[in-house]
């Protein structure tokens, strides 16, 4: 059984490696329990969309210049391992950290939020019942959140964030974007052209890009 001990350790190992920012991971993807997971499932989706590829050994970094990682973080559980992944953020090279909880005292993102100060942090609620406690920091505290489950909108957020500094991330944000219009503009014009019956006929099976 792994020590909650040996990943503190690791993590602290790795902020002292004073890696180029070419090899340690863009985004940390964190998460209060693995039951989390099916939530979290849209940042992966959006980062694996973006280009990024997921780094899963700090000194074997992937090829591919945008990376991400992810670990299992219990504000409650594990409160240790919380500070340290905080804590060590920005020595270990993250530069924005999508941080999901459930519950209703959902205490990970903010309390991450504090601790990485200045690494942004984007909190999603896991479940509805999460938001007040994700979105509910005091003055001088920031954090940025999403509504309930948009883990997708999350991570194009911190996506967002490297894309200020990297033109690659930016120029990959505004090809999606353009593929939503595009997606929102054919269905328009099936809806109008085909009328509802031949649209259903035609998109019977769900294949439509606009989800609202
Ligand atoms: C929160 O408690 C987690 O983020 C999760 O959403 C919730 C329940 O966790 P499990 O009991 O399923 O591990 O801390």
């Amino acid at each position: 059984m792994t020590d909650e001990r040996e990943l503190i350790d690791r993590l602290h190992d790795e902020a002292a490696q004073d890696r180029p920012a070419e090899e340690t991971p863009d985004v940390g993807i964190i998460m209060g329990s693995d039951s989390d997971l099916p939530v979290m499932a849209g940042a992966y989706e959006a980062l694996f969309e973006l280009g990024f590829a997921e780094q899963t050994d700090f000194e074997s970094p992937p090829a591919e210049r945008f990376t991400f990682e992810s670990y299992v973080v219990s504000a409650h559980r594990t409160p240790d391992l919380m500070y340290a992944y905080a804590d060590t953020a920005e020595a270990r090279g993250l530069d924005v950290i999508v941080a999901g909880a459930g519950g209703k005292s959902a205490d990970l993102p903010n309390m991450t939020a504090s601790i990485a100060f200045p690494v942004p942090v984007v909190g999603v609620p896991v479940q509805e019942k999460s938001v007040d406690s994700v979105i509910g920091m005091p003055t001088g505290a920031p954090i940025t959140a999403v509504d309930a489950g948009k883990s997708f909108n999350a991570a194009l957020s911190a996506a967002q964030t490297l894309a200020r500094e990297h033109d690659v991330v930016r120029d990959r944000l505004v090809d999606f974007h353009e593929g939503q219009k595009a997606g929102v503009a054919d269905v328009s014009r099936d809806l109008h052209d085909l009328g509802i019956d031949g649209f259903r006929e035609r998109h019977a099976d769900g294949d439509s890009d606009a989800n609202g």
